[in-house]
């Protein structure tokens, strides 16, 4: 367009329209003669990156040239979910692109739904990444992703008559539209060898094998800016010295295969195992996937990006290269304990390859260092982030830190020490494949359930017999120079229990960085029509960046019109999530029913179980009324539940299954009709969470008080005007805080009364409610078929082959939940009550978006500015 240079063009419909018809045209994926749904998808998510990448390139032509600081942020996972709707988003190309593609016979949300969603990470954890990421470009942060690009995401999850079956997520089969692989940059990766003393005394790593890590950039656009944030994952082959073609030659193609298979094995695999708590959580996912590959999936991950990030330093340092500049140019972020290997790495670089002391290379790697201890609190019990010394040593030869690197013996003693339980080592699922995954039979199954209650809580004393560990999170604590909990009662019991020794030693090093979420795509995309109604109660469309703008909305939260509006606004999103229902699962719901959520990971500790036993109890209740009892007792409710179980985690199987008997008997009880429904929608993931978040009205985060480091989606749903129902647990309690009490529906045992409880309970002095009782006992009446649950209700008492009775304390909160339950239908019966409280959750959640949390890490532990790109 003459002069206009290709950074100023912003496209119309027309020229987006021709740019899709091009990409059909000329980057072609699919066939030539028509130009169907999922072809459009391709071609349209081509264009946007096209955009994408113009502003990309000058984000860090410009960070370059400049020389600024920058973080890097290093995650085991990001849960992206789609991408194309929030990068027209961010662009402001939404309204263009749904006239180009009409033009072109499309909807865009048609378009939108092709998209597979990216789900490189389990739950949580993953999804904070992509939220950070969603800030930084936001908020003109120098920083970059670093990841994992799995070929299978996390497993697709079909509920059957069995339970939950899974089945191998291929997102990447048709291609990536959004990613750009990197041939001109990849990195060795060595494993085994020898350390030997070079000239000088300095050590040289010789012999072993190399794997290539491969470069594949996505680029993560931010909100009405240029800035777009790099996320680089890494892919894994086989390097090219490593091929045997003296092998392949002789003919023997087994063998010489044999190394490509080993190299491309950390790439393969995205979950599958469970989160437990006797390892490194993350090596415990891939142990069922591919056991004894855990070190190397993310030893290779972790070294390639820092082999990247010190390239780039180099790189802009040019002549003036000085290592003690080092931590002023680069801070490197850890999400969780997973990448903690890269503090020995980075001193093994700084020392062996670069030549500096061995002091010199530990400060340097403190002060760009940072940790962030975002697990499970479960899982920062003492063994956390264990992993086998020896193993380590034999693949890693370079872990000089832990050899022959002389440290202090007190720090010494918190990094190695005798592991207190051996590793688990499930060599079942060596691999993933294609086909469907076999349900696991009922002996494998009572073997699992040993497994588990040895994990997850049976104390065990160190045997100085069983093989030393290298302690990841106290490594982590010690060689970073800031360390965070992700919620302010969990950064306390990270400074006052699990790291006491730590923090009395180095106090200074702790922080709390509450976890947040982002505010486009939590609220400005997922419900275009309550972020109407909100730009129009607070007078701009500022409170999409600028969250606390969305206190306003306090002063009118009794205005009539607003209630009128908000109410509306959400009816239609419950709408939707009926639709949605009906054509997943053939379900018909009453869209004025209570729409009452918990979606989430499947897991003992966030308590499904004691979800599904009130409902359970709520429906023998119905079932003991006469009909015009029932009607005056209970409000209609549709109970929507939706998460994947580990697949090796059986107890969490267990629930799923239960939860769809409870739905099965329920629904087709046509005494019932409409007061309750019981809904399990299968495969839970990013694109179902923006769809039914926006549709609740209460959920659910009632996991045992402390095992909840924060929680993000509670953030979620109260942004989205959906009430809470929980415990005071991770971010809960500042949720309450900041929407008020009264808005919050709070119910259970407190943290600090947690560890007394299970000691009562386990010394049989805990006298359980008779509704707890009365509901064991109707279910094992086989009310809801002949399913055996006694695997469930005898966790629930500590029968035999059941170490830890009740450890998640449910019959404990029973009685307080189900009263706590009475008093959300009494609110829901007095709707404006009920309106006013949805406006306060929204109006309170201004402090939970991720733009808040990046701006504290960036100030008080990056130490990075904003740069606008001129
Ligand atoms: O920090 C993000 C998120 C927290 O909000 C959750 O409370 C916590 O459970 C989760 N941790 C994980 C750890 N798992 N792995 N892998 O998901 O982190």
């Amino acid at each position: 367009t003459g002069e206009a240079s290709l950074d100023t063009f912003v496209p119309d419909s027309a020229s987006i329209a021709s740019s899709i018809k091009y990409h059909a045209e000329f980057t072609p994926s699919f066939s030539p003669d028509h130009f169907e749904l999922p072809k459009a998808f391709y071609a349209t998510a081509e264009t946007v990156r096209d955009s994408l990448i113009i502003n990309w390139n000058a984000t860090y032509e410009y960070y370059e040239k400049i020389n600024v600081k920058q973080a890097y942020y290093l995650s085991m996972e990001f849960l992206q979910g789609r991408a194309l709707l929030n990068a027209i988003g961010n662009l402001e190309l939404t309204g263009a692109y749904a006239e180009a593609l009409k033009k072109l016979g499309h909807s865009l949300e048609d378009v939108d739904r092709e998209e597979p969603d990216a789900a490189l990470g389990n739950g949580g954890l993953g999804r904070l990444a992509s939220c950070f990421l969603d800030s930084l470009a936001t908020l003109n942060y120098p920083a970059r992703g670093y990841g994992l690009r799995y070929k299978y995401g996390l497993f697709k999850q079909h509920i059957t008559k069995d339970g939950q079956q899974e089945v191998a997520e291929n997102w990447l089969e048709m291609g990536n539209p959004w990613e750009i692989v990197r041939n001109d940059v990849s990195y060795p990766v060595k494993f085994y060898g020898e350390v030997i003393s070079g000239p000088e005394g300095v050590k040289q790593w010789v012999g072993g094998e190399n794997v290539m890590a491969v470069a594949y950039d996505v680029p993560i656009p931010g909100y009405k800016t240029k800035t777009t944030v790099n996320l680089r994952l890494w892919f894994t082959k086989v390097a090219p010295d490593q091929f045997d073609l003296r092998s392949f030659n002789a003919g023997d193609h087994a063998k010489a295969y044999a190394a490509m298979k080993n190299a491309e094995k950390p790439r393969r695999c995205r979950g599958g195992g469970r989160n437990t708590t006797t390892i490194l959580n993350l090596s415990a996912l891939y142990h069922t996937v591919c056991a004894g590959f855990q070190n190397y999936v993310y030893i290779s991950y972790m070294i390639a990006s820092l082999q990247d990030i010190i390239a780039c330093y180099e790189k802009r340092s040019g002549e003036s290269e000085n290592w003690e500049n080092f931590p002023d140019k680069v801070a490197v972020q850890m999400n969780d304990t997973h990448p903690t290997l890269c503090i020995p790495e980075l001193i093994r670089i700084l020392m062996d390859v670069k030549g500096l002391s061995w002091e010199q290379a530990w400060t340097i790697t403190q002060r760009s260092s940072l940790g962030d201890i975002s697990s499970l609190i479960q899982t920062i019990i003492d063994e956390y982030g264990a992993e086998d010394l020896e193993l380590l040593q034999e693949k890693l030869k370079q872990m000089r830190i832990l050899d022959n690197i002389e440290l202090p013996q007190s720090v010494a003693e918190l990094f190695v020490k005798p592991e207190k339980s051996s590793v688990v080592d499930s060599t079942e699922e060596d691999d993933i494949s294609d086909e469907e995954t076999k349900p696991i039979d009922e002996e494998d199954q009572l073997e699992e359930q040993d497994i588990e209650n040895k994990d997850e809580a049976t104390p065990i004393e160190p045997d100085p017999k069983l093989p030393k560990t290298v302690r990841m999170a106290n490594l982590c604590v010690a060689g970073g120079y800031a360390v965070n909990g992700v919620a302010e009662i969990h950064s306390e019991i990270v400074k006052n229990e699990v790291f006491n020794e730590f923090y009395k030693l180095w106090p200074e090093k702790f922080q709390n960085k509450t976890n947040g979420v982002t505010p486009r795509r939590w609220i400005r995309f997922c419900i275009p029509d309550l972020s109407k109604v909100i730009t129009k109660w607070t007078g701009s469309e500022d409170w999409v960046v600028n969250t606390e703008k969305l206190m306003i909305l306090r002063k009118f939260a009794d205005n009539e019109d607003l209630q009128s509006e908000w109410r509306e606004a959400k009816r239609r999103n419950k709408v939707k999530v009926a639709s949605f229902l009906r054509e997943k699962i053939g379900y018909i719901v009453n869209p004025d029913a209570m729409f009452d959520v918990q979606v989430k990971r499947i897991h003992e500790y966030m308590r499904q179980l004691l979800n599904i036993m009130g409902i359970v109890y709520r429906y023998k209740k119905m079932k003991e009324m006469s009909h015009e009892e029932r009607k005056a007792c209970f409000v209609p409710r549709v109970c929507i539940f939706g998460g994947k179980a580990f697949a090796t985690y059986i107890q969490a199987k267990r629930i799923v299954k239960f939860i769809a008997d409870v739905g099965a008997t329920v629904n087709h009880d046509p005494e019932i009709g409409d007061l309750l429904k019981v809904v399990f929608v299968p495969d839970y993931n990013v694109s179902v969470a923006e769809m039914l978040i926006p549709g609740s009205e209460l959920s659910q985060h009632i996991s045992t008080a402390g095992m909840e480091a924060s929680g993000t989606s509670n953030m979620k749903f109260a942004m989205n005007g959906c009430i809470l129902i929980g415990t005071l647990d991770g971010a809960n309690v500042e949720i309450r805080q900041k929407v008020g009490e009264d808005n919050f529906f709070l119910f259970g045992a407190k943290a600090h009364e947690i560890a007394g409880l299970r000691k009562e309970r386990a010394e049989g002095k805990f006298v359980p409610d008779p509704r707890f009782e009365e509901v064991k006992a109707y279910v094992r009446s086989g009310v809801f078929g002949p399913y055996n649950y006694e695997k469930l209700m005898g966790s629930l008492e500590g029968n035999e082959g059941y170490g830890r009775p009740d450890y998640f304390l449910v019959g404990k909160d029973f009685p307080s939940y189900i009263e706590c339950q009475e008093k959300v239908d009494e609110a829901y019966r007095d709707q404006k009550r009920w309106t006013k409280m949805s406006i306060l959750n929204t109006a309170g959640s201004y402090k939970f978006s991720s733009d808040r949390t990046i701006h504290d890490y960036a100030r008080d532990i990056w130490r990075i500015d904003p740069v606008v790109l001129p």
